[in-house]
């Protein structure tokens, strides 16, 4: 509700009244600190600020009111216009992707009557209620189920080899969908020089939108890193070798993959920082690395990073000394943060629940039994699930995989979820709302040779489709991750020609109709 000026002044001079009547009692606290102006009468004491009624009180001018703008209504923020004296009803929550539906308060359901917004991803426009569900990964109409109706995806086309032919290594090490395109990280070497990292665009058919942009630019090794859209920029973390050691920087990039400004220097001091993730949550990005800070022991550190590209607080330590953390991720809950890592001491896959702010709200727990390998991990419904292989002397012949709640307590034990193959490895799990997609690397083809699996699973860890194959060549297909966007998913993977060297692949998924293959 706004009030006009006229009214702001009736109201003015009604409250007058009321005070000249009540004796001149009602002074508010509002001049406090303020330099006492002389008077005579009322009139003397006309102000710039047309939310407050000034009244000449004992020879001074005194506020005797304030204008109430309070709407009752939880989810604006109000205060008054100094100069106009209208009330401003601010509502409490943005909507970034203008499809004219707010995003919800932070740690609230989309929808509840105490989140201030029903948009369930407020970085996609064609993400809203009542939207069209589509075939693109998300979920478009806001009812908990990801591209409903379809069993399982598949290939849209074939995949496409990510390097040209001046590239002599690299593989993928991020990807995320930004309404139009796939933006994609991978690390990469050219002959006899370091490694860089760089940023490619791909659309769904696997169509090239941006190539290969060196985007770490160092004259030491420096290595791609994660990537996320925001709702309006990518943003991605790596890591450079320097004198003492490695270093974690941070950037975004817009939609031609060109940074929005200078490299931020994360990390400090001497010693390897290594493997950053990023996680962002609407309004600030959160940070985390692996880190021996010079020391022999690697733990897990987390620094915030603002929308405007400024560090935001000092380096914060997650994990305690006892365990030598390795490969961090993070992910959201509604109402958490759950950080994973990678016990080196003990091989086993542990985690610790963290807050918006990266303050620890747990201790440390493990999740896998020893002789973990690589793992993966996402939100799905109100669960978290994660997976991971097992490696010994040889690989394990499964992926694992257990659920916990959003405080990080187990709800299912961890058991097997993949079978069929001699060798199974490189987990990647993406929550389909009702479900999820897992990718992974097994020989159920031919022994001992990986290709590329996709199948999607139910809150249960049952499996809700067959094994699709998405990629199976004359070399090995190895270190899948998935993403949302397109045509349904999107798969990176490298190729690995001999032991050391590879190259990074892009393929679009699309969803299967009908009846489960
Ligand atoms: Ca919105
Ligand atoms: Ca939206
Ligand atoms: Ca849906
Ligand atoms: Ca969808």
């Amino acid at each position: 509700m706004l009030v006009s000026w006229q009214n702001s002044k009736l109201l003015g001079f009604l409250s007058l009244l009321l005070v000249q009547c009540g004796g001149r009692s009602g002074i508010l606290d509002e001049d406090a600190g303020v330099p006492k102006v002389p008077c005579k009468q009322d009139s003397d004491c006309v102000g710039d600020n047309q939310c407050i009624t000034q009244a000449c009180v004992n020879a001074y001018c005194a506020t005797v009111a304030r204008k109430d703008c309070d709407d009752q209504v939880f989810c604006t923020s109000d205060s008054c216009d100094e100069s106009s004296g209208e009330c401003l009803h601010q509502w409490k929550t943005n909507d970034n992707d203008n499809d004219g539906y707010y995003a919800p308060l932070p740690g609230t359901t989309p929808g509840a009557p105490d989140s201030c917004g029903d948009d369930c991803n407020d970085t996609m426009a064609s993400v809203h209620p009542g939207a069209l569900e589509l075939c693109d990964g998300f979920d478009n109409n806001c009812d908990g189920r990801v591209d409903e109706g379809a069993f399982g995806y598949r290939t849209a086309s074939n995949a496409v080899r990510v390097t040209d032919d001046s590239f002599i290594n690299g593989g993928p090490t991020g990807l995320a969908y930004n309404g139009s395109f796939f933006g994609l990280s991978f690390s990469g070497s050219k002959s006899s020089e370091t490694y860089q990292g760089y940023f490619s665009g791909y659309e769904s058919s696997a169509s090239s939108v941006i190539s290969a942009i060196n985007i770490t630019q160092t004259s030491t090794d420096s290595f791609g890193g994660p990537v996320l859209w925001t709702g309006s920029v990518f943003a991605t973390a790596w890591e450079v070798r320097g004198e003492q050691g490695y270093d974690i920087r941070f950037n975004e990039l817009d939609a031609r993959g060109q940074k929005m400004g200078p490299d931020l220097l994360v990390s400090k001091g001497a010693g390897f920082s290594v493997q950053p993730a990023l996680l962002w949550n609407g309004s600030q990005y959160s940070l985390v690395w692996s880190d021996d800070n010079g020391g022999d022991v690697f733990r897990i550190f987390g620094r915030k990073i603002s929308a405007q590209r400024e560090l935001s607080g000092d380096i914060l330590e997650l994990t305690e000394l006892q365990s030598d953390a390795r490969t961090p991720t993070l992910l959201r809950s509604p109402s958490s943060n759950l950080l994973l890592f990678f016990s080196a001491t003990t091989q086993q896959v542990c985690g610790r629940m963290l807050d918006s702010d990266m303050t620890p709200t747990s201790s440390e727990f493990c999740l896998s039994a020893e002789g973990a390998s690589n793992y993966s991990a996402d939100w799905v419904n109100d669960r978290f699930v994660v997976a991971w292989s097992l490696e010994g002397e040889q690989p394990g012949d499964s992926i694992w995989a257990t659920t916990i709640d959003a405080q990080g307590k187990v709800t299912q034990a961890s058991r097997a979820i993949t079978s069929g193959a001699n060798f199974a490895r490189s987990p990647s799990v993406l929550g389909l709302g009702d479900r999820f997609a897992l990718a992974w690397t097994d020989d159920r083809v031919t022994y001992g040779h990986y290709g590329v699996r996709l199948s999607t699973y139910g809150l249960d860890l049952a499996p809700a489709t067959t094994v699709q194959t998405l990629a199976e060549t004359a070399d090995d297909c190895i270190d899948p991750t998935l993403a949302s966007g397109g045509l349904g998913l999107a798969l990176i993977y490298r190729e690995r020609t001999d032991g050391k060297t590879g190259f990074p692949y892009f393929v679009g998924l699309t969803c299967n109709y009908g009846l489960p293959q």
